[in-house]
């Protein structure tokens, strides 16, 4: 048992559906002073071999269309245990996205690669985050992998599905 009585199941068998926004597709191949040098390739690469290492399996998906997400956010009801989702721009713009994180019922993790809070006003209202478990923000690629442990932690202290 966990605290409070709820019980606790381990990473095995865990599902997350990771979900990159709008032109996440360019990383490593411009503006490597904000984002990195990493692709996003390389990323997805990361969180599959750190999920095999849990005994976990990661989905990856990256959409430069607002409509191709929420779809992917709707599927997963019932096939995810979790989303791990850095939705770029739409962040600050996309009530379709933060509707369909509510409807969803799978829990989400908000993450991206820099830190908004410290860059343009814009960057500091997320739509989306108040409809996830937590944010994370600032830590480049480990941003992607800090988000997958956080899903996971948080995942395995929900009661088992009936
Ligand atoms: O820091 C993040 O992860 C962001 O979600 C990235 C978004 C930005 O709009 C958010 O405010 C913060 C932008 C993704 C664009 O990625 C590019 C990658 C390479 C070259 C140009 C854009």
């Amino acid at each position: 048992m966990g605290g409070r009585g709820r019980p606790v199941r381990g990473p095995e068998g865990r599902r997350i559906l990771v979900l990159h926004g709008p032109n996440l597709n360019l990383l490593g191949q411009r503006d490597p002073s904000i984002y990195g040098s990493s692709t996003l390739a390389d990323i997805d690469r990361a969180l599959a071999e750190a999920a095999d290492r849990r005994g976990a399996a990661v989905e990856c998906f990256q959409s430069n269309i607002e409509g191709e997400l929420v779809d992917r956010i709707q599927s997963a009801t019932g096939t995810f245990d979790a989303i791990v989702i850095n939705p770029a721009a739409y962040t600050h713009t996309s009530v379709a996205i933060r509707d369909a994180l509510d409807a969803c019922g799978v829990p989400a993790v908000e993450v991206h690669l820099s830190n908004v809070h410290a860059r343009e006003p814009f960057r500091h209202t997320s739509l989306t985050a108040a409809r996830c478990v937590g944010q994370i923000c600032g830590f480049g690629p480990n941003s992607y992998l800090l988000g997958l442990d956080a899903a996971l932690a948080h995942v395995e202290r929900l009661p088992p599905p009936h």
